[in-house]
């Protein structure tokens, strides 16, 4: 039985859950993660020495990196990823470009503004974080403007999970933030799909 260590505060983790959902896979899913299980621990280390949820098990093979697992879920059922090559290959930019490029300059503003992290109280460096941020979202902005489905063609895939739960992240900030209709747009049409629902919708963090 495939299990995922993780918690579902995480949306690190909520993108495996959800393309697990999408694909109808069975899984077990235990809590790990700050505050309620600490990975850094030996037990937990062995399996991912990053001491990061989250981390995908299917008896002996153990895989962390929550796009890798998407990758691999998607190969191993041949859906959520285009056949065609140059859709594929976009689609797998657009995962990349989520983890690389969208996801780091929102650091300062998310633990100042969701976490309240002590230490993160520095109006500038706020500031600096969501324009930095919304850069980046111009950018999906613009790309999600030239059409009305999914970010790398016509259909469904794994970067739409993963670009899926960044654009609930930017929802979910308490700030002023510009229009970005077609995100908006995108985002409701990706709240239509019950696991999109489930994964990241109202309720959840
Ligand atoms: N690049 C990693 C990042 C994983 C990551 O940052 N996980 C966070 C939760 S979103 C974590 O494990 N934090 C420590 C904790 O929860 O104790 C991935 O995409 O899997």
């Amino acid at each position: 039985m495939l299990k995922v260590l993780g918690r579902v505060t995480s949306i690190n983790v909520r993108k495996v859950l959800w393309a697990l959902d999408e694909l109808a896979l069975v899984y077990d899913r235990e809590d790990w993660g700050l505050p309620l299980r600490d990975p850094k621990v030996p037990e937990f280390l062995a399996l991912n020495p990053n001491g990061q949820v989250p981390v995908l098990v299917d008896d002996e093979f153990v895989l962390w990196e929550s796009n890798a697992i998407l990758i691999h879920l998607a190969e191993q059922e041949g859906r959520l990823l285009p056949d065609q090559l140059g859709e594929r290959a976009l689609a797998l930019q657009w995962l990349i470009w989520q983890a690389t490029e969208l996801n780091p300059p929102w650091g300062y503003a998310l633990n100042a503004l969701i976490r309240k992290t002590p230490g993160y109280d520095d109006p500038a460096r706020i500031a600096n974080s969501m324009a930095r941020w919304g850069a980046k979202m111009d950018i999906l902005e613009a790309q999600l403007a030239r059409r009305d489905s999914f970010v790398a063609g016509d259909s469904f895939s794994i970067a739409d999970i993963a670009l899926g739960l960044s654009i609930h992240r930017w929802m979910m900030i308490p700030t002023e933030k510009k229009a970005l209709p077609a995100i908006g747009a995108y985002y409701q049409r990706l709240l239509e799909r019950p696991a999109g629902l489930a994964w990241m919708g109202p309720g959840t963090p």
